[in-house]
């Protein structure tokens, strides 16, 4: 199988990690975001992750390859059963998920045109991803781990997000506010499904 993403992408770090942590061998085609003619071949909505199976069949977005990878095969689980579990996992990605796309949202805010950017949009942005953070601070509290005894995906989606936050927004002191969350990335760090897949540097 094939991914097409970018090396900074946030979605794109949450697959590579799946794969890393379910062990599937995958070559990794680097499409930079926002290239639309490209991705659009593949993903009508332009955007990466999409992966391509061996079958050719297309799939988008990150949520939808990351059940796929799962099911794959049954070693290393990271998505519970239908059940009350596995919501409690997938919202941890849907409010991180939900972050990274406000970070996203401010980024692509900052790359028009300086006369065209709204101050009042990455404000609200910057303010989603702050009660974000503390959301995830608070729920993760002094657990190993977001969602019962090992890593899950509910895991990865926060690492992904917060190694994305260090490498767009350095101004943001999410290590300096929230102590769980900083110790946290550091131990999902010595993973090599994270240390293998962190962002270059901006
Ligand atoms: C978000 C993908 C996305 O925004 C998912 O796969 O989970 N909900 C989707 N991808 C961005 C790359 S990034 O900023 O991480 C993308 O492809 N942007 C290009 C564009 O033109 O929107």
């Amino acid at each position: 199988m094939k991914l097409i993403g970018s090396p900074t992408s946030p979605y794109v770090r949450k697959v590579r990690a799946v794969l890393a942590e379910k062990k599937i061998e995958y070559e990794f085609a680097v499409d930079v975001s926002g290239d639309e003619n490209s991705v659009a071949r593949w993903n009508p909505l332009g955007r990466v992750p999409v992966l391509i199976l061996d079958d050719n069949t297309i799939l988008f977005d990150s949520r939808v390859i990351v059940e796929y990878l799962d099911n794959l095969a049954p070693n290393n689980r990271l998505i519970p059963p239908p059940g009350r579990e596995r919501i409690v996992v997938r919202r941890w990605e849907a409010l991180a998920d939900g972050i990274c796309d406000a970070a996203v949202g401010a980024v692509m805010e900052g790359r028009r045109p300086a006369t065209q950017q709204s101050a009042e949009w990455v404000g609200r942005q910057r303010a989603t991803i702050a009660r974000g953070l503390a959301a995830c601070a608070e729920d993760l509290g002094e657990q190993a781990w977001c969602h019962g005894t090992a890593a899950t995906l509910a895991d990865i989606a926060v690492g992904v997000m917060l190694g994305y936050l260090t490498l767009r927004f350095p101004d943001i002191d999410w290590r300096g506010q929230h102590a769980n969350l900083a110790k946290h990335y550091d131990k999902l760090m010595r993973r090599p499904s994270f240390a293998d897949t962190a962002p270059p540097a901006a």
